[in-house]
């Protein structure tokens, strides 16, 4: 049978029994058996077992090629004999039969275990290879489960007829307050990197009425923590002609659930290979005020929970309803940004909401205030400059309906999904206060 001249991926190799096909990928177990040389060859379809023969022209090869090389097979798709068949891999029924091997690059010798049950890094070794620690499966599938994570959003979205636009990543003002903002040197003035898209996804949704953005966000965090970050995806939404906060509230509940169901479809050999347990959602998420959280939770009332509350409440939550998530609204109006809307009837308490889940915040949104002047006001007294964000209030000026929107931490949610315990897990290149790539040193140089 004459060799095919094109590349077969490895998770079409099943229907190619009896046919000789070449295969192209990485070699990530070597197992030299007696005279036999056994391959796990991976490309990015999957793996596949190889053997290579003794009496096989490339036995001698074989024999010399290091894990993580590059190679490309010749070989014949063999069904295994029923004792070696292994139905809970990937290929487990056949065999590929190596024929000629050609490397393609030889790696050098590993740093670590890479296998599949030997690989067992600290997390500061794991970042700090990251360009390689990233072929391990583990790590594969988180990332891959991240991948379905935003696209979902992405795909949820425009079915609810969202308009899908890209928010700056430079700025000349802040949105959320505080001092948690990296300042850039723009030419011969300042400028900031921008902490949230909210100021433009309500411009924009001035205009679209239904908006969402996947964008990169910073957030100079000096705390080094297992849930913060100092670049992070924001999945971003906001809707026009809203009644109240609760009508964001179910848009994102809505949001979560679709996100949910699409990764436990299409990430259900990631969710094994990691021992993963979906969080679960019952029908309608459990709401509390802030006030009735720090009842519940038998502690003095404060502006916010701190995250040992935040962790409390999603027990008890759980341990009452079965939910692994729970809204909590009715911050103090002060303690959050100046374009959360105050309740109408108590203004010390604003329309805004965050997401737990599992014990930790995913989400925050809520209710904006609409009316000009009354952005105005708190604008004022929020001590903010008009001018920096004169292209938002302009908006503001011609006749906006009652809005609202949410925001996701795309980071934070696969951290939870898949229960991982350091957001760094959750990242491919995390950035934190001691790291870029690399580790800080004491000067703040890499
Ligand atoms: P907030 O500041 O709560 O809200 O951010 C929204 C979500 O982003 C994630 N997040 C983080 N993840 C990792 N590290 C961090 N340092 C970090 N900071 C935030 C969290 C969080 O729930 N403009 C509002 C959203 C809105 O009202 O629409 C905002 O930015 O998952």
């Amino acid at each position: 049978m004459s060799p095919k001249a094109q590349r077969t991926l490895v998770r079409d190799l099943r229907t190619e029994v009896g046919n000789t096909v070449v295969v192209k990928g990485w070699i990530s177990v070597r197992r030299d058996q007696g005279k036999m040389v056994f391959f796990d060859i991976r490309d990015r379809s999957g793996t596949v077992q190889a053997v290579v023969l003794p009496k096989s022209e490339a036995i001698e090869l074989a024999k010399e090629t290091r894990l993580e090389s590059v190679v490309s097979v010749e070989g014949k798709v063999n069904e295994r004999p029923e004792k070696n068949r292994n139905p809970k891999v990937q290929n487990g029924d056949i065999e590929l039969e190596v024929l000629q091997l050609t490397t393609l690059s030889q790696a050098e010798v590993l740093p670590f275990d890479m296998s599949l049950d030997g690989f067992n890094l600290d997390l500061t070794t794991e970042l700090d290879h990251r360009a390689l620690t990233l072929r391990h499966p583990r790590l594969q599938a988180i990332f891959k489960v991240q991948a379905v994570i935003i696209d979902s959003f992405r795909e949820f979205m425009k079915q609810q007829d969202f308009f899908e636009f890209q928010a700056p990543a430079m700025v000349p003002a802040t949105a959320e307050g505080g001092s948690e903002v990296f300042e850039i040197k723009y030419f011969d003035s300042k400028a900031y990197l921008t902490q949230s898209p909210q100021l433009y996804k309500q411009i924009v949704m001035t205009a679209f009425e239904r908006v969402f953005s996947v964008n990169k966000v910073f957030r100079a965090e000096p705390s080094a923590t297992t849930r913060h970050l100092t670049e992070i995806v924001s999945l971003d939404a906001e809707m026009a002609f809203i009644d109240s906060w609760k009508d964001v509230r179910d848009m994102s509940e809505k949001t979560v659930k679709y996100i949910l169901a699409q990764v436990q479809e299409k990430c259900a050999d990631e969710l094994t290979l990691l021992g993963a347990t979906l969080p679960s959602m019952i029908d309608e998420t459990p709401t509390l005020s802030l006030t009735e959280v720090f009842e519940k939770l038998g502690v003095p009332a404060d502006k916010d929970l701190n995250p040992e509350h935040e962790r409390r409440i999603c027990e008890i939550i759980k341990e009452e309803t079965g939910s692994d998530f729970v809204y909590v609204y009715g911050y103090p109006t002060r303690a959050k940004p100046f374009y959360v809307y105050p309740n109408a009837e108590n203004p010390e308490f604003n329309e805004g909401m965050d997401l737990l889940c599992r014990g930790v915040e995913w989400l925050s949104g809520g209710r904006r205030i609409n009316e000009y002047n009354q952005l105005m006001e708190h604008v004022e007294k929020w001590g903010m400059d008009p001018a920096k964000i004169e292209m938002f209030l302009e908006a503001f000026r011609y006749g906006v309906p009652p809005e609202g929107g949410f925001a996701l931490g795309a980071e934070r949610m696969t951290m939870q999904i898949l229960g991982l315990k350091n957001i760094r897990e959750a990242t491919m290149f995390p950035r934190d206060m001691n790291r870029i790539d690399g580790r800080l040193n004491d000067d703040g140089e890499v």
